[in-house]
C-alpha cells in the first residue's frame, strides 16, 4: 500500500478510532511497575551528598565517617571515578564541544545541588542518614563563576538592512522566558544490577531514551553495549527531563557494577527541583519590518539561551530549534537570526516539552501582534497576510527547513469561525466601555517532529500473539494502545491479538526514543512498514501450509483461511509453530524495519485565548481557549486530545505560574512546591477544539507530532491576550509568568490613567 492507501472501511480498534487506553487498567489499579516498585533481593540504596554552593573549591571531603554509619556498604567521591568516560553531547550545531561529564564533582563545585559523593547502604534511610556524616568543607567563591559562551550560530538570507530601511513599520519585541521545570509525577529513578552469569549490567531507568542510555553507559563504564541492558519500565512522565543520561544515573550503574550488587536511587522531589534539568529561560529579541499593507519584509532576531554547569545530550537542541523554526508559519524570506548559549553555575538546562519551538512561536507571535498594533491592523488580518499558502508546500524556509504540508490560511479561517472572532471583538469593546479588562490573543504555531529514523520489529511469539517491538519508548502517552491500532489496522485483526513491546534494549530493536513529538510519525511509520512486511511473510507461510497459492487465501481474525473453503485454515499459533526462523528475542516470521523519514513532518495550529484581568489585584483568568490543530493523520483521537490538553496545561503553567529562581549567589530559591507554582485542574479553562488532518508528506503513515503543540501555541496566545487586555493602559510588554504580581506591576507602571468607564 502506498501513502495513506488503506482499506476504506474502518477497522474496529484501527487507525482513527477513539478507543480507551489499555495501559490505564494496570496503572489506575496500582499494578504499574515503576523503578521504585522493583526490589531485587539484596538491593542496596544510594544517596547523594550535594553541593550547597554554586561555586568553590572542595577543601575537605572525607567519606570515612560515613563508612562507619549503620548499614553503610560503600561510599564514593569524585576521585574514585576518575577513570570513567563521558556521556555524549548531541552536536546539533557546528562548534558543539563534548564537555566533561562527571557523576560526582572533583576539585571544585559548579552548582548548588551538584552531586559530590554517593553513599550506598542497606536501606534508603540509612544511606540518607550516612550522607550527613561525610566530612565536607567547600571554600565558596574561591573559584570564578562560569562565564564562557558555549556556542553561537547565525542564519541569514537576503538584504535585511535594505528591507528595514524601506519598512513602513517595525515591530520590536523582547521576550524573557522564565526557567521552568519539566515537572514529572514520578521523579527520576535508577536501579542497576550486575549479573555474573551473563556478565550483563541491567539498568532500570525512568527514561525516554533507553537505547541511547545504553550507549552512554557503555561509554561511561567502558563496557561494550552487549553487556548493558537498559529497561524503561512504566515511566511517570518525562517531558524532556528524562531524555538525556544524568550523572546520578551513571553513578548508580557504576556502583552496581563495582559492588556487583543491585543498587537503587530514587530522587526526592527536592532533588529533582535542584538537579534535574530545567527548560526555557531564553531571552529573545526580534524586529520585524512590515510594509504599509502589513506584509512582513524581514526578520531580525537574537535568541540567548542559558545553559547549566554541565551539558546533557540535548543541551543545544532548544537553541537550535528556537533559531531554525523562525519565522514559523510565515513567508518571510529575508532574515538574520542569531542564537547563542552560555553556561552558568546552575542546574543543567535541557529540552522541555517543545524544546525551542515555544520560544520561536512566542517571539514570532508577539512580533505579529506588535506589528498589527503599530499598523492599526487586526491581529488576524496581519497573520492572514503573511501565512505560507498551500501552493508553496513543500516550502523551504530561510533557515533551510522544509515545511512539508498543510493549509495554514484555512486553519486560521476555521479558528476565526469557530471562535466567532468578530463577535468576540464587539463584545470586548462593550466590556471595555464598562471598565472590564478583557483580552483576546491569537497564536499560530508550527511543530516540527524530528528528522532521522526509528525502527520496529513485528513477529509472532510462541502463543501466536503478534508482537510489535518498537525502538521508541513510552512515558504515559498510551503508546501500547496507539501502536496496537496501527498493527490492527494494517493486519485487520483484533487488538487483543497484539502485544506492543517497548523500552527494553534486550527485547526491542534500536531506536532514538520518545521525544521531539517523533514517536508516532517516525516510530509509527517504522511500525507500519514492519507490519506490512510481516503480513507478507505470514501470508506466504500460510499459503504454503494450506497448500495453495497466496491469492487463494485471505486473512481472518485468527489467521488465514482458504477462500474456496473457509473451513481450511491456519491460526497464528500454528504459523508460529511452523515457522523455522526466530529472531534474538524468539519472534517467528520477524520482520525488522529501520525507517528513515524523508524529511520532517510539521504540524501546526492556531490558539485563541480569551482572558480577563482584575485591575485591583492583577489576577488573570483564562476564560476560554479556542484551538484548531492539524497533526496530520491521527491514530487515536482520544489520545491525541489528551496530548493536546496535557500540553495546554503545561503551557498555561509556563504562561501564568512557573518560574525557577536563583538568587545572586546561585542558591535555588524555588526548591519545593511551596515556592514553585504548578497549574491545577481548576485552572484549566474551557476548551473548544477543532481539527484538520493534512497528511504528512515525510512519512508513510501521514502522521505529524502532537505532544508539544500545547506548550508551543498556548503560552503565546495567553501572553498576547494579556497584552491585549492591558492595551487601554498602554502596556505593550509583559514577561512570563503572568502571575498577579507581574500584571499588577504592569498596571502600576503604566503611564496611562485607568480607562474612564
Ligand atoms: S522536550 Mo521532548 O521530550 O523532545
Amino acid at each position: 500500500m502506498s501513502k495513506l492507501e488503506r482499506p476504506s472501511a474502518s477497522h474496529p480498534g484501527g487507525i482513527g478510532q477513539p478507543i480507551a487506553r489499555f495501559e490505564d487498567a494496570r496503572l489506575v489499579t496500582g499494578r504499574g511497575q515503576f523503578v521504585d516498585d522493583l526490589n531485587p533481593p539484596g538491593c542496596l540504596h544510594l544517596s547523594f551528598l550535594r553541593s550547597a554552593y554554586a561555586h568553590g573549591r572542595i577543601a575537605t571531603l572525607s567519606l570515612a565517617p560515613a563508612l562507619e554509619a549503620p548499614g553503610v556498604v560503600a561510599a564514593f567521591s569524585g576521585d574514585d571515578l576518575a577513570s570513567l568516560g563521558a556521556a555524549a553531547v548531541n552536536a546539533v550545531l557546528p562548534g558543539v564541544s563534548q564537555s566533561y561529564f562527571r557523576p560526582l564533582a572533583t576539585g571544585a563545585v559548579e552548582a548548588v545541588g551538584q552531586p559530590l559523593a554517593a553513599v550506598i547502604a542497606k536501606t534508603a534511610p540509612q544511606a540518607a542518614d550516612a550522607v550527613n556524616f561525610i566530612a565536607l568543607d567547600i571554600d565558596p567563591d574561591t573559584t570564578q563563576p562560569i562565564d564562557e559562551p558555549a556556542i553561537a550560530h547565525q542564519w541569514t538570507q537576503g538584504d535585511v538592512e535594505a528591507a528595514f530601511k524601506n519598512a513602513a513599520a517595525i515591530a520590536d519585541v523582547t521576550v524573557r522566558h522564565a526557567r521552568v521545570a519539566p515537572f514529572t509525577l514520578e521523579p527520576r529513578a535508577a536501579l542497576a544490577d550486575w549479573d555474573h552469569r551473563t556478565r550483563t549490567l541491567t539498568v532500570w531507568l525512568s527514561t525516554q531514551t533507553p537505547h541511547r542510555a545504553r550507549q552512554d553507559l557503555a561509554r561511561i563504564l567502558d563496557l561494550t553495549e552487549e553487556h548493558i541492558r537498559v529497561i524503561a519500565p512504566d515511566v511517570g512522565g518525562a517531558f524532556g527531563g528524562k531524555a538525556s543520561i544524568y550523572p546520578e544515573e551513571a553513578m548508580v550503574a557504576y556502583a552496581a557494577y563495582t559492588l556487583q550488587q543491585p543498587v537503587k536511587w530514587c530522587a526526592t522531589r527536592s532533588e529533582d527541583m535542584l538537579a534535574a534539568t530545567h527548560g526555557r529561560g531564553a531571552t529573545s529579541t526580534g524586529q520585524l519590518a512590515f510594509d504599509a499593507s502589513g506584509r512582513a519584509l524581514a526578520l531580525r532576531a537574537r535568541l540567548a539561551f542559558p545553559l547549566g554547569h554541565w551539558l546533557p545530550y540535548s543541551a543545544f537542541m532548544p537553541a537550535r530549534n528556537g533559531g531554525r523554526i523562525l519565522p514559523g508559519p510565515y513567508r518571510i524570506e529575508t532574515v538574520a537570526i542569531g542564537i547563542a548559549a552560555q553556561r552558568s553555575n546552575t542546574a543543567a538546562m535541557n529540552i522541555y516539552r517543545g524544546a525551542g519551538r515555544p520560544e520561536a512561536a512566542m517571539l514570532m507571535e508577539r512580533l505579529m501582534d506588535d506589528g498589527a498594533r503599530r499598523l492599526g491592523l487586526d491581529p488576524i488580518a496581519i497573520r492572514k497576510r503573511n501565512l505560507i499558502v498551500p501552493a508553496k508546500f513543500p516550502y523551504t524556509t530561510p533557515t533551510g527547513e522544509v515545511l512539508d504540508s498543510g493549509d495554514y490560511p484555512t486553519l486560521l479561517a476555521k479558528t476565526v469561525a469557530q471562535s466567532d472572532y468578530q463577535q468576540l471583538r464587539k463584545q470586548q469593546t462593550r466590556e471595555r466601555r464598562h471598565g472590564a479588562l478583557t483580552g483576546i490573543g491569537v497564536a499560530f504555531y508550527v511543530e516540527p517532529c524530528g528528522h532521522g529514523w526509528e525502527s520496529a520489529t513485528v513477529g509472532l511469539d510462541g502463543d501466536g500473539h503478534i508482537v510489535a517491538a518498537t525502538g521508541t519508548s513510552a512515558q504515559g502517552q498510551g503508546r501500547e494502545t496507539s501502536y496496537a491500532q496501527i498493527v490492527a489496522d494494517t493486519l485487520r485483526i483484533p487488538l487483543a491479538q497484539i502485544v506492543v513491546r517497548h523500552g527494553d534494549t534486550a527485547r526491542t530493536p534500536a531506536g532514538i526514543g520518545a521525544l521531539a513529538s517523533r514517536s508516532t510519525p517516525i516510530g509509527g511509520s517504522a511500525l507500519l512498514l514492519a507490519t506490512r512486511g510481516f503480513a507478507t511473510k505470514a501470508h506466504d507461510l500460510a499459503a504454503r501450509l494450506l497448500q495453495c497459492a497466496t491469492d487463494e487465501i485471505a486473512a481472518t481474525d485468527t489467521g488465514f483461511a482458504r477462500l474456496d473453503d473457509p473451513g481450511v485454515r491456519v491460526n497464528w499459533k500454528a504459523l508460529a509453530d511452523a515457522a523455522d526462523d526466530r529472531d534474538r528475542t524468539g519472534l517467528a516470521l520477524a520482520n525488522h524495519v529501520v525507517f528513515h523519514a524523508d524529511g520532517e513532518a510539521w504540524s501546526y495550529g492556531c490558539c485563541l485565548a480569551r482572558v480577563s484581568i482584575d485591575p485591583d489585584t492583577g489576577v488573570l483568568t483564562v476564560e476560554h481557549i479556542d484551538w484548531v490543530d492539524d497533526a496530520g493523520l491521527v491514530i487515536n483521537p482520544t489520545l491525541a486530545e489528551g496530548q493536546l490538553i496535557g500540553g495546554m496545561a503545561q503551557g498555561l503553567g509556563e504562561a501564568l505560574l512557573e518560574r525557577i529562581i536563583y538568587d545572586g549567589e546561585g542558591q535555588l530559591i524555588t526548591g519545593s512546591l511551596m515556592d514553585y507554582g504548578l497549574p491545577k485542574a481548576t485552572m484549566i479553562p474551557p476548551l473548544r477544539r477543532g481539527e484538520m488532518q493534512t497528511p504528512a508528506r515525510a512519512n508513510p503513515l501521514g502522521a505529524k507530532g502532537v505532544g508539544e503543540s500545547g506548550c508551543i501555541g498556548i503560552p503565546a496566545a495567553v501572553v498576547n491576550a494579556a497584552i491585549d487586555a492591558l492595551a487601554p493602559y498602554g502596556v505593550t510588554q509583559l514577561d512570563m509568568p503572568l502571575n498577579p504580581e507581574t500584571i499588577w506591576r504592569a498596571l502600576q507602571n503604566s503611564t496611562f490613567p485607568r480607562p474612564i468607564t
